[in-house]
């Protein structure tokens, strides 16, 4: 068993199969969830599953399930997954490879002729970015119970479009929602972050996430002639947004090296160069290990933008639109990721994940662990995103070996 691997070449030329997927010139993906290149994405999935003998289903909210028997039907599942959704400006590996990852190890316990106990089951969850709907992590949040089937299905994006209406557009409305007797979840993705190729190492062991709270802010101040109004009379929305962006920045650097804070989007209106802004509206994304801390850090920042709005006569509107809290993921398959690793003979040292995944919502409903490996410069959500075959093969065969200890070998073809 131990010598066991995965075909790295094969993981290497799906990842690179996919990615044609909602190409962008710059060597990313564009594949915003519940789009048409969602759903080639999907359909490629499907198509590939099908090829290695999966039984498929797909849920309520278009989660994904791929199912390899095992040789006791009764048994709780042993599963891995991650999402196929991008950011408009993505890489090819983020989410990616947690999806191509659990499929190449149901393509070698295939080609190996492994039957395992319990059976084995691969998830791609929808809308895992919150881009194009907010917030993130929904399809993987409404399977644990986070988000209501009616409250995930009424988002709406930018344009006014619903979550629902989306996924019926692409053919992925399901039926049923969670309940899945999952006994393990495994998620392998890239770290997308610079640590681990800053020390060298191949694997990380995600010992956790840390929490997150996303917000919206609407600063409304008054339109008016950017001429004849003088600079005493105005109240200008954006000057106040900027005040905002500084704010946001400083708290951030203020509570380094563990704090995290963004403002990611801003609109101006009516955005012309010669009317002061009436209106901005922006999101900020505050983060850090410790729910003490960040809530903290929360409490800075609505403070601050409360004085920020009174000073510039401007009429607020903030709102907290998601919590995800820190999670600590399961100790015991936390150390089945670690052991593996140390089996396969790869560098690895234990952290936190900064970014948020489905295996955070999954640990609320079953046993949950994360398998993380370098991706160049630590760089991601950025079209230049890059890892090496090496590095991905190394925590494909981590993810391999994690979930036979989990799921159990009956036997193997000589
Ligand atoms: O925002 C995140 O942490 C993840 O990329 N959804
Ligand atoms: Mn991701
Ligand atoms: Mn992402």
């Amino acid at each position: 068993m131990e010598n066991l691997r995965i075909d790295g070449k094969r993981l290497w030329d799906s990842l690179m199969e996919l990615a044609q997927i909602g190409a962008t010139g710059k060597g990313g993906v564009c594949r915003l969830a519940l789009t048409d290149p969602d759903r080639q994405g999907r359909d490629l999935f499907v198509r590939w599953c099908r090829e290695a003998g999966c039984s498929l289903e797909v849920d309520a909210v278009g989660n994904i399930f791929a199912r390899r028997p095992g040789r006791n039907a009764a048994l709780p599942a042993v599963m891995t997954g991650s999402h196929l959704d991008s950011q408009p400006t993505g890489g090819k590996f983020d989410g990616a490879y947690g999806v191509m990852a659990g499929l190449e190890v149901l393509r070698s316990l295939n080609d190996l002729g492994i039957e395992t106990e319990a059976p084995v089951e691969l998830a791609v969850w929808t809308n895992e970015e919150g881009c194009r709907f907010a917030p993130a992590m929904m399809g993987s949040g409404a399977y644990a119970g986070v988000f209501t089937l009616e409250e995930t299905l009424a988002r709406r994006d930018g344009e006014g479009v619903s979550y629902g209406e989306a996924l019926d557009a692409i053919g992925y409305r399901g039926a049923g929602l969670g309940g899945r007797p999952v006994a393990a979840y495994f998620e392998a993705h890239i770290e997308q972050g610079p640590i681990l190729e800053a020390e060298g190492k191949t694997i990380g062991v995600v010992t956790g996430a840390q929490g997150q709270r996303w917000y919206e802010v609407t600063l409304t101040g008054q339109e008016a002639h950017a001429g004849p109004t003088p600079m005493a009379r105005r109240r200008d929305a954006l000057v106040g947004a900027s005040r905002v962006v500084s704010l946001v920045n400083r708290l951030g650097l203020a509570h380094r090296p563990d704090a995290c804070a963004t403002v990611g989007m801003l609109e101006v209106h009516p955005n012309s160069r010669n009317v002061i802004p009436g209106r901005v509206w922006l999101t900020v994304d505050l983060r850090h290990p410790e729910d003490g801390k960040l809530q903290a850090l929360c409490a800075e920042f609505e403070r601050g933008t409360r004085a920020i709005a009174a000073a510039g006569g401007l009429e607020l509107n903030l709102k907290e639109i998601w919590h995800s809290p820190a999670r600590p993921f399961t100790g015991e398959l936390v150390s089945a990721v670690r052991s593996a690793a140390e089996r396969g003979g790869f560098s690895y040292r234990d952290m936190v994940s900064g970014a948020g995944h489905d295996a955070v919502y999954m640990a609320r409903v079953a046993p949950a662990a994360m398998i993380f490996v370098p991706c160049a410069g630590g760089i991601s959500h950025n079209e230049s995103e890059s890892a090496t075959p090496g590095d991905l093969a190394a925590g494909c065969n981590v993810l391999l070996h994690a979930m036979l200890e989990r799921a159990g070998v009956c036997g193997a073809r000589a």
